[in-house]
């Protein structure tokens, strides 16, 4: 495969990220999260775009755009993980293999954030590994390419 594009894509509130709740979420920005997802696919030949938004349909618009010209998604949803039927159904039509990230354990908290709407149709999840749990699913992503590229 010629070299992968990979999406870095962050739902709502994370671009606050650093600035509040330390102990649930640590001192990362969300900057140092997109150098570090940087360096891993860059480390593996792959480039990669990032995004962040606090709107449903933005994050969904984003997803549908790029679409062609990208070979996999790493994405943390935010709370809509928990609620957005229409970014599960994006992601399903986008036809690109997507990680699910949280930094958090998710379901280590609350009830409601036991659900996630988009596991189902994504190709695995990390979740509680904290910032590093983004190196992780790079290369998991990056894992996956490689396999699909062999079998074609
Ligand atoms: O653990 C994660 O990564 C989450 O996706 C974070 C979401 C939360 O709704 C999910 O259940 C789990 C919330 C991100 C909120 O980020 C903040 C950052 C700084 C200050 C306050 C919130």
């Amino acid at each position: 495969m010629p070299s992968p594009v990979l999406l870095l894509v962050h739902g709502p509130n994370l671009n606050l990220l650093g600035e509040r709740n330390p102990a649930v979420y640590g001192r990362t920005t969300l900057l140092d999260i997109e150098a570090d997802v940087a360096a891993a696919a860059g480390a593996r030949g792959a480039s990669l775009l990032c995004y962040q938004s606090n709107h449903e349909g933005s994050l969904i618009d984003f997803l549908h755009e790029r679409r062609r010209l990208a070979n996999g998604v790493v994405m943390n949803a935010g709370a809509f993980t928990h609620t957005s039927v229409a970014l599960r159904d994006a992601i399903e039509a986008i036809q690109l293999p997507v990680v699910e990230v949280h930094i958090s354990n998710t379901h280590a908290r609350e009830g409601f954030r036991h659900v996630s709407m988009i596991a189902p149709v994504c190709l695995g999840q990390v979740t509680g590994l904290g910032r590093d749990g983004y190196t992780v699913a790079t290369n998991l992503l990056l894992d996956h390419l490689d396999a699909a590229a062999i079998q074609s």
